[in-house]
């Protein structure tokens, strides 16, 4: 493949609702620009774009694949991101590195689900687009339906720069309003617009040059004079409007039938920004923030926006240079993490193809073995120019399964490959949850997790079962109490004994707290830590059901001991029932973690929400509603959480989203509390019976 200059490079994302034809559309790219020989079958496996296991396997994207096309001197680095919205981890990395974004509808079903996210991340990320009405060779298609399911919506306007020519088994090219020429089949070679369309043409031509005027002010000034703009006005103002997304331009294709690419690759060389002409980009340096400029000659500035870690294949590290030059067999410096990397062969990736390349310009993207410390987000620089490139922010966790290993083997593999999993993935996270005792997966959605799971059980050789995550509850108390216990045996043999008084406070400002109050030596100080640690078991434990107590204070005031049978496992024991029967007259209560939870959906949803979260014992904090779509926020039990994302998912036909965070925990009430201490102590008198 040939280097290309910054001027020369274009980094597009594709994105929309899963199955609009995004994958398909990069094979009609390559195809069409001479890169494959045929095209390959999202049914078959076979495409560029989703050459993971899992992706043949499921027939979608699950990863963000980078396709770079070869157009007229210009390479434009299409990143093929996930529909699927379990997966829009991939788009926010892809769109962190992008100039511009192409939301793809399908001409039949309109704007879904998918293509809204999609829609308000490139607004969040304050990206150019373009809007790609596609297979629009299907039956039923509507260029105008879909248009205006994408128009009720829009917080920019549309502006038609193409239209079809024909529709469903008729649609047989694109008529271009840039040209004002007409584009058969893969749009190769011009043709007059045909006379049926010549009319509607104008109409829409005069449109485009109306909102291309806007551009600037020379532009407006010489249309409102002479009331024409020429063909490359007309095309810097779009670029201008484009740029300052004022108007998304709107195009039509069918990729599996490669019609409509040379028009729309065009546009995107035209129209977009390539990284030099994208807004400048601030990054951290030694002494405060510094601008970095898409340039060869700036200072090295390279960001880490995905990375692999495949057993057989190695570490693969995704690079986006937003300034200087990388060339292979170099040293670099990783600056979010210290250590400097040494990078043997530098690649551009196609799919899963890496073709090997002599020097990498400012903005482009590459692909990089073997580094071993570099993860996602990290920033590359020159050791003597330390920079810091801006991370985005990644929704939080929705969904949580707890897993186990299916073997002993697997144990051993267990945290190590989850490891691994979560550096790939910055929507997946794990932990040891201290209260539960369990191991934790957590990601946005059940088909993320099963992902997860396969890809553990199928690359790195670790079985793990999956079952429902126990609720992180704590034992608290309500008022301060005291207890005694004596611990005494003392019939033949050497004998135990040691007896603790003890009070229990709450306190909310730490777990736990420890004062030693005997006065007067009844029982000797050296005995503390072993009442201490009696009373830690306990707290680990739990007293009523079996979760870890917290906010206690603990005086131990009074005790006994005895000469010769005193001993510190004698204190222990007594300080652990001392504790116990303490907790229990303190009025133990359970707490649970409550979440703040922002739902967004349909406002024709609202009312199934609103009764659904009614039963969940949510308290709702604010509701508002925009452009047809509401947003509650509401604090709810993290226990009436778990299967959240399957439930709004059928409330809302998949339509509704939502993010949660840890807020604080409360008192879980009475009639939810006793079921769950009537368990425990059905639990402890099994046990005790075995
Ligand atoms: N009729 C028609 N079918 C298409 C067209 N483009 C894609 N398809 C079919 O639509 C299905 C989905 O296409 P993909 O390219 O995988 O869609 P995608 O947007 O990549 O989907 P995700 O990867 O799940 O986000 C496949 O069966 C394609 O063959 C088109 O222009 N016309
Ligand atoms: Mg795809």
């Amino acid at each position: 493949m040939k280097e290309y200059s910054t001027e020369h490079i274009r980094n597009i994302a594709l994105a929309s609702h899963s199955g609009a034809g995004k994958t398909i559309l990069c094979e009609a790219l390559l195809h069409f620009t001479g890169a494959t020989t045929r095209m390959g079958k999202v049914e078959d496996g076979t495409t560029t774009s989703d050459f993971d296991d899992e992706e043949v396997r499921r027939k979608i994207s699950l990863y963000t694949a980078v396709i770079p096309v070869e157009y007229k001197d210009t390479k434009i680095n299409f990143l093929d991101t996930p529909g699927y919205t379990d997966f829009v981890g991939e788009v926010i990395s892809a769109m962190r590195v992008v100039e511009g974004v192409v939301l793809m509808v399908d001409a039949v079903n309109g704007f879904e689900v998918g293509t809204e996210i999609a829609w308000d991340y490139a607004t969040k990320f304050n990206l150019p687009r373009f809007l790609l009405i596609n297979k629009m060779d299907r039956d039923n298609a509507s260029y105008e339906k879909a248009l205006k399911s994408v128009e009720e919506f829009a917080d920019i306007r549309l502006i038609p720069v193409q239209l079809p020519w024909g529709e469903k088994q008729g649609f047989q090219g694109v008529i271009d309003l840039l040209t004002m020429k007409a584009y058969k089949g893969d749009g190769k070679t011009a043709v007059e617009i045909p006379a049926e369309y010549k009319s509607a043409a104008d109409e829409a031509r005069t449109k485009l040059v109306e909102a291309a005027a806007e551009g600037d002010d020379t532009l407006l000034e010489k249309y409102l004079d002479s009331g024409e703009l020429t063909d490359e006005e007309i095309c810097r103002g779009l670029k201008c409007i484009v740029g300052a997304r004022n108007f998304v331009p709107v195009f039509v294709s069918a990729g599996n039938s490669e019609i409509g690419l040379a028009p729309f690759m065009q546009a995107v060389i035209d129209l977009m920004p390539s990284p030099k002409d994208s807004p400048e980009v601030v990054a951290k340096g030694k002494d405060g923030d510094e601008v970095i400029k898409a340039a060869d000659s700036g200072p090295l500035a390279v960001y880490v926006w995905k990375t692999t870690a495949d057993p057989f294949v190695g570490k693969q590290t995704f690079f986006r240079v937003y300034s200087g030059t990388v060339v292979p067999d170099s040293r670099i410096w990783n600056q979010s993490k210290g250590v400097e990397e040494r990078m043997g062969n530098v690649n551009i990736p196609r799919g899963k193809e890496s073709i090997s390349i002599k020097n990498v310009h400012a903005g482009d993207i590459c692909i990089v073995p073997k580094l071993s410390e570099t993860l996602t987000t990290n920033t590359l620089c020159d050791k003597n120019h330390p920079l810091l490139l801006p991370i985005p922010e990644y929704p939080n966790a929705l969904y949580r399964v707890a897993i186990f290993p299916k073997t002993q083997a697997d144990s051993t593999k267990m945290s190590s490959t989850l490891t691994r999993l979560v550096e790939e993935d910055m929507t997946l996270t794990w932990h040891n949850d201290p209260t539960t005792l369990q191991t934790i997966l957590q990601g946005m959605g059940d088909q993320h997790i099963d992902v997860a799971i396969r890809r553990a059980e199928t690359k790195f050789q670790v079985g793990v079962n999956i079952a429902e995550p126990k609720v992180p509850y704590q034992e608290t108390i309500t008022r301060p109490a005291s207890a005694m216990y004596r611990h005494k045996k003392q019939t033949g043999g050497s004998g135990q004994f040691g007896e603790v008084h003890l009070k229990v406070n709450p306190i909310t400002d730490k777990d736990y707290d420890f004062t030693w109050d005997v006065f007067g030596g009844a029982v000797s100080q050296s005995y503390s830590s072993s009442i201490q640690k009696g009373i830690q078991s306990v707290m680990k434990e739990g007293v009523i059901a079996g979760y870890p107590v917290s906010g206690v204070h603990v005086s131990v005031f009074d005790g006994k001991e005895h000469p010769v049978d005193s001993k510190p496992v004698a204190f222990e024991v007594a300080g652990r029932e001392a504790f116990k029967l303490a907790v229990k007259d303190a009025g133990p209560v359970l707490r649970e973690p409550i979440m703040l939870v922002k739902i967004t959906v349909p406002e024709s949803n609202m009312g199934d929400v609103m009764g659904d979260l009614n039963t969940r014992r949510a308290r709702i904090q604010g509701m508002e509603t925009e452009h047809g779509r509401s947003v509650v926020s509401a604090l709810v039990p993290l226990a009436e959480m778990l299967r959240y994302t399957t439930t709004l998912r059928s409330i809302t036909g998949g339509r509704g989203i939502f993010t949660m965070q840890f807020d604080h925990t409360e008192v879980v009430p009475q009639h939810i509390a006793q079921p769950i201490i009537d368990a425990r102590t059905k639990e402890l008198e099994s046990k005790k019976e075995e």
